[in-house]
């Protein structure tokens, strides 16, 4: 049985998870709109997980006696300026995601609920994951700069990245 206190930090989480899967379907919209296909696809894929990532959250909470809550979202910004920033937000956005795992897995401790604490080991490797995606991904950036054919080849090549696959894009 989860404590109240860790029901609640978990809850927290679920929120964070769907609110993650909306900027990045936000992200995915904004560079459809720019006829940027690769990009918007592999941010419709990330949108996808996460949402898998909060129903993951879901499960477990109601597994272990507590009430997942299905709660309002913030609305995701719908305007990213550039790709290169976008990409920016989404390793900020991983960064801040990180830290709230963090933080329930401090809750797991104080709360002594060792449970709690091995299924969130999921969601910390995940995170090492996202992040270095994320800075693979902004190198490649730094390295095109403003050339249209590298732009044209990251764009086609992005779309096969997932997470899972940051090895496969060694430096
Ligand atoms: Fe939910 O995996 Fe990153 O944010």
């Amino acid at each position: 049985m989860l404590s109240k206190k860790l029901e609640k930090a978990l809850n927290e989480q679920v929120r964070i998870e769907a609110e993650s899967s909306q900027v990045y379907l936000s992200m995915a919209s904004w560079a459809e709109g720019k006829g940027l296909e690769g990009i918007a696809q592999f941010m419709y894929n990330q949108s996808d997980e996460e949402r898998l990532h909060m129903l993951k959250l879901v499960k477990y909470i109601n597994e272990r006696g507590g009430h997942a809550q299905v709660s309002a979202l913030n609305a995701p910004k719908t305007d990213f300026e550039t790709f290169q920033k976008m990409f920016h937000e989404l390793l900020e956005h991983e960064v801040f995601v990180s830290k709230s795992i963090n933080d329930l897995v401090h809750v797991t401790l104080e709360e002594k609920d060792y449970a709690t604490h091995n299924f969130l080991q999921w969601y910390v490797a995940e995170q090492i994951e996202e992040e270095a995606l994320a800075r693979t991904i902004l190198d490649k950036i730094n390295l095109i700069g403003n050339d249209k054919g590298g732009l044209y080849l990251f764009d086609r090549d992005i779309q096969q990245i997932t997470a899972n696959s940051v090895a496969i894009t060694p430096k």
